[in-house]
């Protein structure tokens, strides 16, 4: 699962890859001419998963896991404008969600623009799409009326994205189009699901900027520079300036939290001696299949799952107290796995 983080220019991608995963990619690089995207692998905090760690003591926790791509440099418009395209489509092409970091402080002699800057690049999301839509509607429509090949369905489905796109919308709010199967190979850029990200400035009021959000995003702001210095610190230092600034978790977690929702992901929990972990599963996972992503055998020799949910346990206190008070259920293999449920496969190979 691999979010991209985009933006214009300058807008904070960069800062924002560090505060996410506390490390130290060189900021301002677009002007340096450096291309390379930063990968890192960032931890989904779950306070869940702390607690059932407290209760069982295991000798590991493992979290889920999310992975960020932050592309420098984003498009601007203008001249370049065809090439940098061409370049963020490969770099976007494999990437399930966007991060779409918009600035919200001041550089010199430019006051921020959120609004404009935001509708800049979703426009060009956009045209991008709509450039590679019309190629293809025009050569499957020669296709199909002259070899007889091609699908009058894609063509369809294909002309109904192109009304959307040319009305100023991206795809991301039609899931008919936006989940097809049939155009998912094409990865239109405006059909990935999108946080918009406002990087507000140190010495601006969060919550204070008016914002008009594209459809379908969800937004988070924080203070991208500051969550950078923090995530760079020792955790116990972090905590202290937490405190004296009235910040009771990394602004962050939230961002990585949306991300993990974004993609369609929920945590079931495997618990033991040895490890307690979260795994991501799609939203409504039948429990076989959900069992494949602990281990192939498990899937394989699937025979029931044992289950309980993460209140039921908590509020029972142990494992063998939720035996006791009922709440340990069998689940065949079409049970759908709920987030939160704490999963014990039985198997057989
Ligand atoms: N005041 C302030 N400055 C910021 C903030 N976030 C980023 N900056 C500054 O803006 C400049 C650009 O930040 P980057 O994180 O490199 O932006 P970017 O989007 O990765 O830039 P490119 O990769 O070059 O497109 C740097 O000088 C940052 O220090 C912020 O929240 N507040
Ligand atoms: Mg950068």
């Amino acid at each position: 699962m691999k979010i991209g983080i985009i933006g214009l220019p300058g807008s904070g991608k960069t800062t924002i890859f560090n505060a996410l995963t506390g490390g130290v990619a060189e900021v301002s690089a677009y002007q340096k001419g450096k291309k390379d995207p930063n990968l890192a692998v960032v931890k989904v905090p779950d306070s869940r998963l702390d607690r059932l760690s407290a209760m069982y003591n295991p000798k590991k926790t493992t979290h889920a896991q999310v992975q960020y791509v932050d592309i420098g440099g984003t498009v601007s418009a203008g001249e370049g404008m065809e090439s940098s395209m061409h370049e963020l489509l490969r770099l976007l092409h494999p990437v399930d969600a966007l991060v779409h970091v918009v600035r919200n402080f001041d550089r010199p002699g430019e006051p921020p623009r959120a609004e404009e800057d935001l509708d800049a690049l979703e426009s060009e999301l956009i045209l991008s799409d709509l450039i590679i839509l019309e190629k293809r509607v025009e050569r499957l429509e020669k296709e199909i009326v002259k070899a007889r090949k091609g699908d009058p369905k894609e063509l369809e489905l294909l002309k109904k994205a192109g009304e959307i796109l040319e009305g100023g919308e991206a795809l991301r709010g039609y899931p008919e189009i936006a989940q097809s199967q049939m155009l998912r190979g094409y990865a239109f850029l405006s059909a990935k699901p999108c946080i918009v990200v406002l990087n507000t400035g140190d010495e601006v009021e969060l919550g204070t900027t008016g914002l008009q959000l594209p459809n379908a995003t969800v937004l988070v702001e924080l203070k991208g520079r500051l969550e950078m210095e923090l995530a760079q610190l020792s955790p116990e230092e972090a905590e202290l300036f937490r405190e004296d600034l009235g910040l009771e978790e990394p602004a962050t977690f939230r961002l990585i939290k949306e991300s993990y929702q974004l993609l369609g992901l929920i945590s079931l929990f495997t618990v033991g001696k040895d490890e307690v972990r979260a795994w991501p599963i799609r939203q409504n996972t039948p429990a076989q299949k959900a069992a494949g992503t602990i281990h192939s055998d498990m899937e394989k020799g699937f025979i029931r799952a044992e289950v309980v949910s993460y209140d039921d346990l908590m509020a029972c206190g142990s494992h063998s107290a939720a035996q006791k008070a009922g709440k340990v259920r069998l689940e065949g293999k079409n049970y759908l796995v709920q987030d939160g449920d704490i999963v014990d496969i039985r198997f057989n190979v």
